[in-house]
């Protein structure tokens, strides 16, 4: 297919990915953890690996934060606008944390308990406000709330009360915040997830308020599911309020983006740009990469999906729409497939080297990011600290 350089370099322009802070701690299974010399413990090394990620890249300039790993109670937060100046990076989307104390053990906004229920919502609602002071637009809470057992839990109650939790949320946001409903069929619940599907996002955050939105994370889904067919769903409706990226093979299994089916990736990217071709807008998303990379060096591992992102939303930016649109009506069938089998087998992988190199950027962010020798210095400096903890043998 002929390649539309001067499409590709514009969409480039504007496609920014947020990157998570907890991509950069060291993380495991629920079968042990494998540490890093490089891995980040601090929040300041968190930005500093954030920081490389976007030095390199160009086009991650926000680290998503996760409030009780990242801004526990006591955190003075002009030390965290201190290291936004010094890395390079902002504070992101802010993700509360209603999942992991003892009290959450049956469910944070969905608890039985109204004083769990409260505490909970305190919690997220200190998060809006600590958003509201970094500047930070997006409030991202993920419950794991649900049961284990049949009969264990009335859904309906849960569901009004996490609904009424939400217009509490909402109602607190400022002017141009926004909260991102986020769901997943299961774990750590196995018989029942509160929120497990965007179905049940969708009415929660149409509950909530006109700030509200569904937050789709490519790993929370059923084995086969289109989740294409979910995205042009929530776009016809303008609920799609943004993307938790990451790949699976099973489960959640938190895998670099494409690792697996890039295809669904490109497919996901080329229902957005077919819808901002037929609206001719653009549609108001916040790309997040949501991934813990336990046997991968993590900056490496976050340069990887950035570019894989690019690399495949470029090639959803060459589907000829017209062409497509037109084999669509006239129901050939073979001509529309190849619209988009011919975008994506176009190799742009030049496109983006003239993009990075139009920019001041390093042609290949990867192999810059390695020659500049950051994870021998952290491996070096923040080895030294780990090896003196007990847990580090
Ligand atoms: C849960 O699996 C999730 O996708 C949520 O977004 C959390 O905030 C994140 O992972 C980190 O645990
Ligand atoms: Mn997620």
């Amino acid at each position: 297919m002929a390649l539309n350089s001067q499409n590709v370099l514009a969409a480039l322009d504007s496609f920014r990915i947020e990157v998570p802070s907890w991509g950069f701690a060291d993380t495991g299974t629920r079968f042990g953890k494998f540490v890093q010399d490089s891995a980040a413990s601090t929040l300041e090394e968190k930005f500093s690996d954030a920081g490389q990620v976007h030095y390199f890249t160009g086009v991650c300039p926000t680290v998503a934060l996760h409030v009780l790993w990242d801004l526990p109670a006591g955190t003075d937060l002009r030390e965290v606008v201190k290291l936004s100046d010094k890395y390079g990076v902002r504070a992101g989307s802010i993700n509360p944390n209603v999942f992991q104390d003892q009290e959450y053990k049956h469910g944070s906004l969905g608890n039985e308990r109204p004083e769990v229920r409260q505490r909970a919502l305190d919690h997220i609602l200190e998060s809006v406000s600590l958003a509201k002071q970094l500047g930070c637009r997006d409030l991202a809470p993920w419950l794991a709330d649900g049961s284990n057992y049949p009969g264990t839990a009335n859904i309906r109650h849960r569901k009004q009360w996490i609904a009424e939790a939400f217009r509490k949320v909402h109602e607190a946001l400022g002017p141009s915040q926004r909260l991102l409903v986020e769901y997943k069929p299961f774990e750590p619940a196995f018989y029942h997830s509160d929120i497990g599907d965007w179905g049940m996002a969708l009415l929660l955050a149409r509950a909530a308020g006109p700030k509200a939105f569904v937050l789709v994370d490519t790993g929370h889904h059923y084995q086969a599911q289109n989740i294409e067919q979910i995205v042009a769903w929530l776009l016809s409706e303008n609920m799609l309020g943004g993307f938790h990226f990451n790949d699976r093979r099973y489960a959640d299994d938190d895998l670099t983006l494409g690792s697996i089916d890039p295809y669904q990736i490109f497919r996901v990217f080329a229902e957005i740009r077919h819808w901002e071709w037929e609206s001719r807008q653009r549609a108001d998303i916040a790309y997040m990469i949501d991934q813990s990379h336990n046997l991968k060096n993590k900056v490496e591992a976050m340069i990887q999906t950035v570019m894989t992102a690019q690399l495949l939303y470029a090639k959803a930016v060459l589907i000829d729409h017209e062409a497509l649109q037109k084999a669509r009506t006239e129901q050939r069938l073979i001509d529309a497939e190849n619209c988009y089998k011919d975008a994506y087998e176009t190799d742009c992988r030049p496109v983006l080297r003239d993009w990075r190199k139009s920019h001041g950027l390093a042609e290949d962010p990867l192999q810059a990011f390695r020659a500049s020798g950051y994870t021998e210095r952290t491996s070096r400096e923040r080895g030294v600290r780990k090896k003196g903890a007990s847990s580090y043998a």
